[in-house]
């Protein structure tokens, strides 16, 4: 059989084949409080033979701080836990398996979507030049501050909380969304990173917070719980390129607990263009034991060669599985993929959520 469909040991639990649900922004939910058309959405792909080996969840903040756009779910009070937990029951139900990606945005948020309407919080007080989603549409996102060192580690045991949290909530593992321009990134890039203390820098340095959230998440879960998102080169969110990319990424990995349950890198643009920066993927794959997921914009083909060729342990597809609720099937098949809708992919109802069509 073809590798791609065959079952792999993460960590604890054993997931039916390499098919991943990438992590999808989707804005259902209300009051930040996961929700029943939530739960149908997330069990429509549950079934290992018809979906996902792995659904990773929609970006979850793991403070009120963390938020960044309007309807994110969070992952940190007892009311959020309850709702997730109706989630993991119910794609574990089917069978599947289930970890959520904990997020902090960072400087990507807007005052009006913050506590008492604070300025977003960063590793710089430079306001980047994004957008952001509030009540009433896009919006540029607020001038940030830079946290003192002193509150540094208060941000470190949010991220301990909600992994906490999470598994409360049922869920197999945590992933911790180090990508896409928000604050772990804001830390890394020194196109960003501006800081004079212990945080700045040096790649020593600004791989500190990132290994402080990492220690502290394993420390309360477990690194087989524990997984970790990476974009080396994207330039989402205004996160300009590092001037020694591959340098940096590479200590970052070499920096990563051992035994983690997987490390999942983003090739390229997020949802863009894979060779938009030359970057070595192969060199970071062979500074870890962990396996090893693939990102952004895989075809079928894509996916089995480079799961045959050994490339990925996993392969996460994304906007397939946001309109193809059935892509395992699809994938097993060779059957052709339903396209996307655009206009409903934040925000709204069922329309362009659970409403997608399943091959007959
Ligand atoms: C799209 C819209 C809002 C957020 C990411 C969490 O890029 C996101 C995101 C994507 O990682």
């Amino acid at each position: 059989m073809n590798k791609l469909f065959t079952p792999l040991q993460l960590g604890l639990v054993t997931v039916a084949n390499r098919i991943v649900m990438a992590p999808l922004t989707r804005n259902r939910a209300v009051g930040q409080v996961p929700n029943d058309l939530m739960v149908e959405y997330y069990a429509q792909r549950a079934d290992p033979e018809t979906g996902a080996g792995l659904i990773i969840t929609e970006a979850s903040q793991i403070c009120p701080m963390g938020q960044g756009y309007l309807d994110t779910p969070g992952i940190y009070s007892a009311e959020q836990v309850a709702g997730w937990k109706k989630i993991t029951d119910a794609v574990h139900a089917r069978g599947g398996r289930i970890v959520i990606q904990m997020w902090h945005v960072g400087r990507i948020s807007h005052s009006s979507l913050l506590p008492e309407g604070a300025a977003p919080v960063s590793s710089t007080a430079t306001r980047a030049h994004s957008k952001t989603y509030v009540e009433g549409g896009f919006s540029d996102v607020s001038a940030p501050r830079a946290l003192t060192t002193e509150e540094i580690a208060g941000v470190v045991e949010s991220y301990r909380h909600a992994a906490r949290c999470a598994i409360e909530a049922g869920f197999d593992g945590v992933e911790v969304h180090a990508a896409n321009g928000y604050l772990i990134e804001q830390f890394l890039r020194d196109s960003i990173n501006d800081r004079t203390d212990a945080y700045g820098g040096s790649i020593e340095n600004r791989t500190r917070f990132l290994r402080e959230v990492m220690a502290a998440v394993t420390d309360e879960i477990g690194a087989s719980r524990t997984a970790i998102r990476l974009s080396p080169v994207t330039p989402a969110n205004d996160a300009g390129p590092d001037s020694h990319s591959q340098a940096l990424y590479e200590a970052v990995v070499r920096s990563l607990p051992e035994g983690l349950m997987y490390v999942h890198v983003v090739e390229g643009q997020t949802g863009g263009a894979r060779d938009f920066a030359p970057f070595d993927y192969g060199a970071l794959r062979r500074l870890t034991t962990a396996p090893w997921m693939l990102n952004n914009g895989y075809t079928r083909e894509m996916a089995v060669t480079a799961v045959e060729r050994g490339d990925a342990d996993l392969v996460a597809f994304g906007k397939p599985f946001i309109a193809n609720p059935d892509l395992g099937a699809r994938l097993r098949r060779g059957a052709e993929w339903n396209p996307i809708d655009p206009a409903t992919l934040y925000g709204g109802g069922a329309q362009g959520y659970t409403d997608y069509p399943t091959l007959a």
